[in-house]
């Protein structure tokens, strides 16, 4: 490691760039708390709900408390590298990161134990394309970091974690999600906090496609170790999706779910975010914060 040269404060001050802003945006919509939703309705809801309706809602939350869980678990050996690199305002984005996540744990446990009853075994639900995303890979491309900090290294962890797991696996989830519930009327306080769960998500995909970008800008041909790590997990994401829907038996499902609604969200979701950040290529770093600034809703 490096010996320490100076710092940003004392030597011009923090750089006006799009992780700072997208930090101040953080300070402003990411303080909401978990522990004031009001679950009543949801409880009056859930009792309501028919057995294969509660076993959706509870294989989609078991899949996002764990998911959560892990993102919360995993993020630091991200921040430890950007802090290493001594990408100050990267850092101080990343602070709002991990106690967001940290939050999104805590919404989908309270979830699960004072809404759904504390039900046993959830795990069950974790199919294996689940468990190869969120058991193997995940764990193993975050803690590399830990010994191994080169662009190849950052950008396998950021596709693992902002690209397929935030930008494809969860946006997809808030989609099932919103096709169950929101668009039945029911579960008001889960609803209400996926609204600001989406919102806080959104400015994490949006950091990891800045980060993808600036690698590319840097180094053109880290373009070819992202698209394979895409290519390389795309089928996990799609496996997530196919094999929960594999436990409808006859194609009978709930809410009016349909499996190719879902395959088709997630992939337009998959080609969105590789077609962003082919765009970085032979791009400066001053047009990667003025994209990434122009085409994020974040
Ligand atoms: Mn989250
Ligand atoms: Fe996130």
């Amino acid at each position: 490691m490096a010996v320490r040269e100076g710092f940003r404060s004392t030597s011009g001050g923090l750089r006006d760039c799009f992780p700072l802003r997208l930090y101040a945006k953080a300070k402003r919509l990411g303080t909401w708390d978990p522990a004031a939703i009001d679950f009543t309705r949801d409880r009056e809801d859930w009792a309501a709900l028919g057995e294969l309706e509660r076993e959706t809602i509870l294989s989609l939350t078991s899949l996002f408390a764990a998911g959560e869980e892990a993102v919360t678990l995993d993020l630091l050996p991200l921040v430890l590298a950007i802090a290493r690199d001594g990408r100050v305002e990267e850092e101080l984005y990343l602070t709002s990161f991990l106690f967001e996540e940290g939050k999104h744990t805590e919404l989908f446990a309270r979830f699960l134990s004072e809404v759904a009853g504390s039900p046993p075994e959830l795990e069950r639900y974790h199919v294996p394309s689940y468990r190869t995303i969120f058991y193997d890979e995940l764990p193993a491309a975050m803690n590399r970091l830990l010994t191994d900090t080169s662009a190849e290294a950052l950008a396998r962890a950021s596709v693992t974690y902002n690209v397929i797991v935030e930008g494809v696996l969860a946006e997809t989830g808030y989609e099932s999600y919103h096709e169950s519930l929101a668009a039945n009327g029911l579960m008001p306080g889960l609803c209400a906090a996926l609204v600001e769960i989406k919102r806080d998500e959104s400015r994490h995909i949006a950091y990891g496609i800045y980060l993808l970008s600036r690698l590319v800008a840097s180094d053109a041909a880290i373009w070819d170790v992202i698209e394979a790590r895409m290519n390389e997990l795309f089928p996990y994401a799609l496996g997530v999706v196919t094999e929960t829907f594999e436990r409808y038996e006859d194609g009978v499902t709930p809410f009016g779910l349909e499996q190719s609604a879902f395959v088709d969200f997630a992939t337009s979701q998959f080609t969105k975010r590789y077609e962003r950040i082919s765009k970085s290529r032979g791009k400066t770093l001053a047009e990667i914060d003025a994209l990434a600034e122009a085409e994020t809703d974040a």
